[in-house]
């Protein structure tokens, strides 16, 4: 394991003791032990992109500066801040999906002892940010900063997870309002803001930077979430569920996948009344129709030359950028997503 890697999870230890132990509430064994296994069960197991990219960040900032341990110690709170946004929202957007498996286990609220206690846990996920936010930056001149960017990006998000969540039953399933320009809006609030921008203007602030000096940053970082999240579109459907850990339900869900607004795109006027008889049945035969529809018109192949094509904008975008400290940040944050597959 990297080095940096095991430092963070030695911070995730520290964390989680502090907030067991928080003197705001009085636990008891039993309610000790339930967040304790729900944290251990949500926050810790994902692939920990966007927290370690806190700390990456932070270091080149610094150009090569070597942190101090207090430096260390506080980018990987912040990252962890990230994780726990994260353990929020997935453990809430398994429900309102209705999924069945999350990073390789069943998803939290489908453990038998859990079900819709998982929605407090996620109320509980999200009050533990501002809590390890005021233990160890309350201090810190960008404190008010770090607070407003948390709650502005979960506002985002929800806002996004919203309109992802009315276009599956507006006007009762109507596949001619899906495009791209309605994809990006949703990808654009429900993932991009709190996954890319989030953990940069978190180094950023850390780095004493003004966040509005960024605005430039900040748009670069948002075209990245938004090829992120065509990837994850194209993921549940074409991705292996062992190597993703999660198995898709986008085709189930009537959801604004990129993947069905290139079939639309793409289709005969025969292929599209197909698609429109069977898109968002919770029915095996009918998904199979729809994942058939889509190999047929070759959508992993117009996957793979969008993938290039945003790669390589992505790339001219950063180096237009005047920093290069900047450019490496945002290329090291590329380089850990392009051509993913998980
Ligand atoms: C990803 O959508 C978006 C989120 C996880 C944000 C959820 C926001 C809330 C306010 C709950 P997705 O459903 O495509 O993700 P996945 O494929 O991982 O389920
Ligand atoms: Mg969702
Ligand atoms: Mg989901
Ligand atoms: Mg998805």
């Amino acid at each position: 394991m990297g080095e940096i890697r095991s430092k963070f999870l030695e911070v995730y230890s520290v964390l989680k003791a502090e907030l067991l132990h928080d003197p705001a509430f009085e636990f008891t064994d039993d309610s000790r032990q339930w967040v304790e296994r729900m944290l251990d069960y949500n926050v810790p197991g994902g692939k920990l992109n966007r927290g370690l990219s806190v700390i990456d960040s932070y270091k080149l900032l610094k150009e090569g500066k070597e942190l101090t341990d207090d430096e260390v110690f506080l980018a990987c709170a912040l990252g962890w801040c990230i994780e726990w946004l994260q353990a929020y929202f997935l453990v809430l957007d398994d429900i309102m999906d209705n999924s069945v498996t999350r990073r390789g286990q069943p998803c939290w609220f489908r453990q038998p002892k859990v079900g819709l206690i998982a929605t407090n846990d996620g109320i509980i996920l999200r009050n533990h940010i501002p809590r390890i936010l005021k233990k160890h930056f309350r201090e810190k001149p960008y404190y008010v900063d770090l607070l407003d960017l948390f709650n502005e990006v979960e506002f985002q998000t929800a806002s996004g997870q919203m309109i992802d969540l009315i276009t599956t039953l507006e006007g009762e399933k109507d596949l001619s309002k899906y495009s791209l320009p309605l994809h990006r809006r949703i990808v654009q609030y429900k993932t991009a803001y709190y996954s890319f921008y989030l953990p940069v203007a978190c180094a950023l602030l850390m780095a004493g930077e003004n966040l509005e000096n960024h605005i430039n940053v900040k748009d670069i970082l948002i075209e990245m979430g938004i090829y992120f999240q065509v990837q994850d579109d194209y993921l549940d459907c074409f991705g292996a569920p062992e190597v993703i850990g999660k198995v898709g339900t986008d085709i189930e869900d009537f959801k604004c996948s990129w993947l069905v607004v290139k079939a639309l795109e793409r289709s005969t006027e025969e292929q599209k009344k197909l698609l429109y008889e069977v898109y968002g049945k919770a029915d095996e035969a009918c998904v199979a129709k729809v994942k058939e529809l889509y190999k047929v018109l070759d959508l992993q192949g117009v996957f793979a030359e969008y993938e290039r094509e945003s790669y390589e904008k992505l790339v001219k975008f950063i180096e237009s950028h005047p920093s290069k400290a900047v450019q490496a940040v945002l290329k090291s944050f590329l380089a850990k997503i392009y051509k993913r597959l998980k």
